[in-house]
């Protein structure tokens, strides 16, 4: 599908665009079925980059101090918590530009401790440098997530310090590694709904697509530029969810930051929209997540089951 063809997605009246989406979403996966990703930070804030949603940028005053790596010890504890959860992925998160060789090495000893507890790994470190996703895919990494966030045409307006090709460079590193890339983006930052219709085209023109598509909603953080961003039409947030599903039929659509937020009843919408994945867990990176006990009484009220993806 191209721009043009998701751009159309996009002006269906409502309940025709979930129809579509239902209808593929059932095609291809058990509609009453949701993955679980527990999400765990394992080098918080001080990043150099300057993107304007996140938290976590040296250059936005945003109360979040930088922190050392994680050992290895705290991600193991972490990691069995999320086994007992019921999680079957494990994501790792550091916020860096990219990993420093050093860095990478106690990375992946945290791989091989996910992988030893029978869970999939994913991790999310920034822009990779050469041999760096071979060395990754080596120690079992499953999944790499790398978002390109928003589209080409607005990515200059959020972001400075990379460009999204370079994004992209990276992404090409993990498919040629033989790793499943996680690749999706934010909704919610002020942009017109041809963005959000830009990024999905982006992501669904993708060969493959990606296994993994996060759809963030901003969480407007205190001290960034996008801390008043104007809040977005739930509708426009299920109908990005929609367009996801229907352009990219076999990947897993996650419901990710900002569901805390969102209400019971738009988070089923998502789903009926073909979202099939979500964070899960009392955390985030340095959010607040919806709390799982909310999440277990939705499920239950909706007749969802857990899977594994
Ligand atoms: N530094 C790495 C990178 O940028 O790829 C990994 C960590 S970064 C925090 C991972 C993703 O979190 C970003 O690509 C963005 O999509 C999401 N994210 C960060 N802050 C957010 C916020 N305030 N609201 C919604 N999503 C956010
Ligand atoms: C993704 O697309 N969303 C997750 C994960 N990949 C790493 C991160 C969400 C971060 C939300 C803001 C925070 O907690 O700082
Ligand atoms: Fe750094 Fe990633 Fe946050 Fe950008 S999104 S500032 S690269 S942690």
């Amino acid at each position: 599908m191209n721009a043009s063809d998701i751009d159309s997605l996009f002006a269906l009246p409502f309940a025709d665009l979930m129809f579509r989406a239902q209808t593929v979403h059932r095609a291809h996966f058990d509609p009453n079925a949701i993955q679980r990703s527990i999400l765990l930070s394992i080098k918080t804030g001080g990043c150099s980059e300057d993107c304007g949603y996140c938290s976590q940028s040296a250059r936005h005053d945003t109360g979040i101090a930088r922190e050392r790596l994680l050992s290895l010890a705290e991600v193991q504890v972490a990691a069995r918590s999320a086994k007992e959860k019921g999680a079957t992925r494990f994501c790792m998160g550091a916020a860096w530009r990219g990993p420093k060789a050093g860095d990478l090495d106690n990375v992946i000893e945290m791989v091989r401790a996910v992988k030893m507890l029978d869970m999939e790994a994913c991790l999310t470190l920034g822009l990779l440098g050469e041999g760096q996703a071979e060395q990754l895919a080596a120690a079992g990494l499953d999944y790499y997530n790398h978002n390109l966030d928003t589209s080409a045409e607005f990515y200059e307006q959020v972001v400075t310090t990379h460009s999204q090709e370079a994004r992209m460079e990276t992404l090409l590193k993990v498919r040629t590694a033989g790793m499943k890339i996680c690749c999706g983006g934010i909704v919610g930052m002020g942009e017109s709904r041809q963005v959000r219709a830009s990024l999905i085209a982006q992501l669904a023109q993708m060969t493959p697509p990606p296994e993994s598509v996060p759809i963030n909603h901003l969480v407007p953080m205190a001290g960034t530029p996008m801390e008043n961003s104007p809040p977005l039409d739930p509708f426009e947030f299920v109908r990005t969810i929609a367009a996801a599903r229907i352009s990219m039929p076999k990947s897993w659509v996650r419901l990710s930051a900002g569901r805390g937020s969102l209400s019971d009843e738009v988070q089923a919408l998502c789903f009926l929209a073909g979202a099939n994945s979500i964070f899960y867990g009392d955390r985030l990176l340095t959010t607040d997540n919806a709390e799982a006990s909310r999440d277990d009484a939705l499920f239950m009220r909706l007749g969802l089951h857990a899977t594994a993806g």
